[in-house]
C-alpha cells in the first residue's frame, strides 16, 4: 500500500498495517494518539511472524504531536527525510512510551530531524531499538526533553550510528553534538543556518538524493544531516 500526500489528524490510530508492506510519503500525521493510552499510535505496523517480508518506508512526512508516534513488530523499516516533532506524552500512560519503537527485524532511520520530543524521563529512550538491528545515520536531534535533563537518552540501543548530529555525543564515525542552528525554529524552518555543524556533515556515502522538501541532495560538496538540505 501506498500513502502520498495525506493528512491525518485526531485519530487514536491513525494507520494500522498487519502483514502488509506500506510506503507513507509527503504526509502529514499530527495530534493521533493523543492523549496516549494503551495501543493507541499514530504508525503501527506488524508482521505476524519474524519472517514476514512486510515493509515499513516512511518518507518526507511530518509526524508532530502524537502521544506515540511509530510502533514496529518485525516490519523491515526504512524512515527517511522526516520531520518528527513534539511526539510524546509525560502523564501516567507516557512514564516509558517510547516515541519510535523497533521490535525486530532491521531498521534504518537516516537523514530525519527530531526536535521537541518528549516522555516522562524515565531513561527508556525516545528511539528504542527493542530488539532487532537498528542503524541511524545522519539524524539531527536537538531540544528533545524540553525542560528535563536526560537528553543522553533520545536513542537507545542502536547498534550502529553514524553521522548524526545529537544532544549527546554518541559513539560511531562521524557523530557530532551541538546546536543544529536551525534557519527559524518558531517558523518551524529546520534547514541548518549558517555555522551549522550539520552543514556538509553527513555521510560522503550514505544519503538520500533528496531531502524533506524534494530538493536534490547533496548541495555544497557533501549531504547535510538531517531532513533538509540547506540549497
Ligand atoms: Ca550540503
Amino acid at each position: 500500500m501506498s500513502i502520498k500526500k495525506s493528512h491525518f489528524k485526531g485519530n487514536g490510530v491513525a494507520i494500522n498495517a498487519t502483514d502488509c508492506s506500506v510506503t507513507i510519503s509527503d504526509s502529514v500525521l499530527e495530534s493521533n494518539a493523543t492523549p496516549l493510552s494503551n495501543g493507541l499510535v499514530a504508525i503501527n505496523a506488524t508482521c505476524a511472524t519474524a519472517n514476514c517480508a512486510a515493509t515499513l518506508t516512511v518518507e518526507r512526512s511530518r509526524i508532530q504531536s502524537n502521544g506515540k508516534a511509530l510502533y514496529v513488530t518485525n516490519n523491515a523499516t526504512v524512515l527517511r527525510n522526516n520531520l518528527w516533532l513534539d511526539n510524546g506524552d509525560s502523564g501516567s500512560s507516557g512514564a516509558y512510551n517510547r516515541v519510535l519503537e523497533f521490535r525486530g527485524k532491521t531498521a534504518q532511520v537516516a537523514y530525519n530531524t527530531f526536535v521537541g520530543n518528549f516522555n516522562s524521563c524515565s531513561y527508556v529512550g525516545l528511539l528504542a531499538c527493542d530488539s532487532g538491528t537498528c542503524d541511524a545515520v545522519g539524524n539531527i536531534t536537538w531540544g528533545n526533553f524540553p525542560g528535563q535533563s536526560c537528553n543522553d537518552q533520545v536513542i537507545y540501543n542502536f547498534q550502529t550510528m553514524t553521522y548524526n548530529l545529537t544532544e549527546a555525543l554518541q559513539p560511531g564515525a562521524g557523530n557530532r553534538s551541538g546546536d543544529p542552528k536551525f534557519v527559524n525554529v518558531t517558523g518551524r524552518d529546520y534547514t541548518p543556518g549558517p555555522g551549522s555543524p550539520a552543514l556538509d556533515n553527513g555521510s560522503p556515502t550514505n544519503a538520500p538524493a533528496d531531502d524533506f522538501d524534494g530538493k536534490p541532495r547533496p548541495v555544497g560538496g557533501a549531504p547535510d544531516i538531517g531532513a533538509i538540505e540547506a540549497q
